[in-house]
């Protein structure tokens, strides 16, 4: 993470009153089935339609009030940072402000702290060090549609994850600013979307105070070098690198400094794993012990393949893909043709910082006629690798078993 001078970009700000001009952020454009094509994930009901929405490319739609939208699984082979128009979305709540005023909006710092901040944009980018730092935001149901027995809530295939480089002010900056009362213990975090119908309780996200004060913790205003788009967060979202992305309140406008432990519903309620070690159970058990989910395991991806393919054999290809996990950073990737007998170790590319996606690559050569299974498995710096076999649990939380690409070569 590098420090810089604080100053202010008006290219975001500028940014920010366009956002204001359009009409609809949650209106997609080609919403008729005529126009719009689809993909298909490889699960049951796994068909979706490539909608583009405002700021976005076509992305495939889970839902749209609210907007649900999933990366197709090619654009991360692309790049190592997703453009921000392929960037996956989810909202829990479908009443999300249309327009943002970035001259009047105020982030404000309250509860037990000495003092009550109310900071405009313009106070946040001139008066706070700037930070960068690429970081993996991933869903904690990222892949939840490869659960066997199947689990309820959205069918995501692996597209709900995406890296980027995250600008913003240090969250403890802002809590130092404020002034942390000595009986504080969480903080509690809540963006500008409200419920639709008033039995929903609001969206917030709270964090242990210790979590709260990490040095990498952003309250960030810019994505790959440009402001957040609406869809994801803008002007600010929570950065919470290592985390799952329940935890990167988007739209951010409130944070509040506790002295007990947040109650609310998205925090006893949702988002919660099976207390044991592994977070899982055998389909059927009684789930009586939880605990909040927290950070991802380590996983990895072959991104220049797909399962199901056919491809010329005798010619030599380079096998892509990436890794990451909660921090660590990727120590290792090893990659297997043969359905994890034999393993091979990938070349890994360059190191953004531990909490980025991290390339790999291995070379292969397939001979005609040949059926292979191939596998990645990812071992990060303190020894933790990915699981053999997948883990269940209710929600179709964490998953992070070695994924397999079946390929045949003609
Ligand atoms: N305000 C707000 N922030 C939120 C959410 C939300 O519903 N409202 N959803 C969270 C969840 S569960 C995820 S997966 C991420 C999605 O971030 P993205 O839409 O930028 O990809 O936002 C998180 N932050
Ligand atoms: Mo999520």
């Amino acid at each position: 993470m590098n420090g810089e001078k604080p100053g202010i970009d008006r290219r975001h700000l500028l940014k920010g009153s366009l956002a204001l001009g359009l009409a609809s952020f949650l209106t997609p454009r080609g919403l008729s089935a005529n126009d719009s094509s689809t993909a298909t994930l490889p699960f049951e009901r796994g068909r979706r339609p490539l909608i583009a929405f405002p700021q976005k490319r076509p992305l495939m739609v889970m839902t749209t009030r609210p907007p649900q939208l999933e990366t197709p699984f090619h654009i991360f082979n692309e790049d190592i940072f997703t453009p921000n128009d392929a960037f996956f979305v989810r909202w829990h709540l479908a009443n999300i402000p249309q327009t943002i005023d970035v001259n009047t909006f105020r982030l404000t710092i309250r509860g037990r702290v000495n003092q009550t901040l109310s900071l405009s944009l313009q106070e946040l980018q001139t008066q706070f060090d700037q930070v960068e730092i690429a970081a993996v935001c991933q869903c904690a149901g990222n892949s939840r549609g490869f659960f066997q027995p199947r689990v309820p809530g959205g069918q995501w295939g692996n597209g709900a994850m995406g890296n980027a480089n995250w600008k913003g002010i240090r969250l403890r900056d802002l809590l130092h600013r404020a002034g942390i009362e000595t009986d504080a213990v969480q903080v509690r975090f809540d963006g500008l979307d409200q419920p639709v119908a008033q039995a929903t309780p609001d969206f917030r996200k709270s964090l242990s105070l210790e979590d709260a004060l990490h040095e990498e913790v952003l309250v960030a205003h810019s994505m790959n070098g440009e402001a957040l788009p609406m869809l994801n967060g803008f002007p600010l979202r929570l950065v919470v690198p290592g985390w799952y992305a329940t935890y990167w309140v988007k739209m951010l406008a409130d944070i509040e400094v506790l002295n007990q432990a947040d109650q609310n519903f998205w925090t006893t309620r949702a988002y919660r794993l099976p207390a044991d070690p592994c977070h899982c159970m055998k389909p059927g058990e009684d789930l009586t012990d939880t605990v909040p989910i927290g950070k991802m395991p380590v996983r990895s991806f072959i991104t220049n393949m797909e399962d199901g393919r056919s491809i010329p054999g005798g010619a030599p290809y380079t096998i892509k893909g990436i890794a990451f996990d909660q921090g660590y950073g990727i120590d290792r990737v090893l990659f297997s043709v043969d359905g994890g007998q034999q393993w091979q170790s990938a070349r890994l590319g360059k190191d953004f910082g531990d909490f980025s996606f991290r390339l790999w690559e291995a070379p292969f050569t397939p001979e005609p006629g040949k059926t292979y299974s191939l596998q990645s498995l990812a071992i990060n710096r303190i020894g933790e690798s990915q699981r053999f076999s997948a883990r269940w649990n209710p929600s179709g939380y964490l998953r992070n078993v070695v994924e397999t690409v079946k390929i045949h070569a003609t």
